[in-house]
């Protein structure tokens, strides 16, 4: 029966020794010690043992007991750590690994034309004015010189929203403002949104982005305007970029004027882009009507002044060679993720 104990010990110790999980040893604790177990049933059969013997088999499977479950609790203890080695494995942070990429925004291509042109703009001494997208026609039409039956005044072609009310179609209704309350001199570009009751297709919007440019003062010619444009499309073109002034009519200004230049594409050979010209157009501008500065409470007998009209829609799309100008204003986050 000794021999038995020794035999139950070492089988109890081997299978231990062998388990891989807390349950294989919780397993092994029913097997070997529970009220079924191999001990227990060993013990049972103690009743067939003389006096003598008797307490030194109980003493023997006491120490077997014994061993057998500090064995358990050694393997448990084990098995413990092992487990939690590898959750903590698992669960490591490699602080040395480089961060995953921070993305922040980005300036929509529209503003940063914008920005281009406000520093252009500011360097040569101009304030930079907002003004209102719902006006008056009073400040966008009739002060302006616009004549009641221009077509510009139309409901085909601005979006009233009262008798009186609109959505500017031109940011110069804010110079007009500017005009009424300012003595001269005044340098300022107007940037901003304007509405036209165009309909939609690649070239066109009923929402498109405008920078106006007025200038007010003693003495103000022609030559000042010219100077002013030509280091404005130096400065956005280029250097070798040429300029040229053709005649043209706005209600506003007199003598009025359109400025193109030497198509940055081809350098002026003539392509797709220029439609063969080897010319584009960028503004409008001229001297300020009379009218316009007598309307706003400017003497034009004192004073003088030029301004000018630049889109900012086609000047963004030809830099960015943006095939349709409705990818302006989508929101379309893998189109603005290109800038
Ligand atoms: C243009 C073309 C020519 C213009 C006129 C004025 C104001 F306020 F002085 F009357 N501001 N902007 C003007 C002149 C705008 O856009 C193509």
């Amino acid at each position: 029966m000794k021999e038995k104990l020794n035999e139950i010990l070492m089988a109890a110790k081997e299978a231990i020794e062998k388990a891989k999980s807390r349950q294989d040893a919780e397993d092994l604790r029913v097997r070997f010690l529970g009220k079924k177990g191999e001990l227990t049933a060993i013990l049972k059969s103690m009743g067939s043992l003389s006096a003598e013997e008797r307490p030194l088999f109980g003493q023997k499977a006491n120490e077997v007991r014994a061993a057998i479950e500090k064995a358990l609790a050694e393997k448990a203890e084990m098995l413990k750590k092992a487990e939690q080695q590898l959750r903590f494995q698992a669960e490591a942070v490699d602080v040395t690994m480089p961060a995953e990429k921070q993305k922040i925004g980005s300036l929509h291509p529209l503003n940063i034309v914008l920005n281009d042109m406000l520093e252009i703009f500011q360097s040569m001494g101009f304030d930079v004015v907002d003004g209102p997208e719902v006006e008056t026609d009073h400040y966008c039409f009739e002060q302006l010189n616009v004549p009641a039956d221009h077509p510009a005044r139309d409901m085909q072609d601005t979006f009233y929203l009262t008798d009186t009310l609109l959505l500017r179609t031109q940011t110069s209704a804010a110079q007009a403002r500017t005009m009424e309350v300012t003595k001269p001199p005044i340098r300022m570009v107007c940037p901003g949104r304007v509405f036209r009751a165009d309909e939609v297709d690649a070239t066109h919007s009923p929402v498109f982005h405008q920078l106006e440019g007025l200038v007010v003062d003693k003495g103000v010619t022609m030559c000042d305007l010219k100077g002013v444009l030509e280091q404005f499309a130096h400065e956005i073109y280029g250097p070798e970029t040429k300029v040229k002034f053709r005649p043209s009519f706005f209600p506003f200004t007199e003598p009025s004027v359109e400025v193109d230049v030497t198509c940055s594409e081809c350098g002026g050979k003539g392509c797709r882009v220029c439609k063969g010209s080897g010319w584009i157009e960028i503004l409008g501008a001229g001297m300020v009507h009379p009218n316009v500065l007598r309307n706003c409470g400017i003497d034009p007998k004192v004073y003088s002044g030029f301004a000018f009209g630049i889109g900012l829609d086609r000047l963004t799309t030809t830099r960015y060679k943006i095939s349709d100008i409705r990818l302006l204003f989508e929101n379309d986050k893998r189109f603005l993720d290109e800038f």
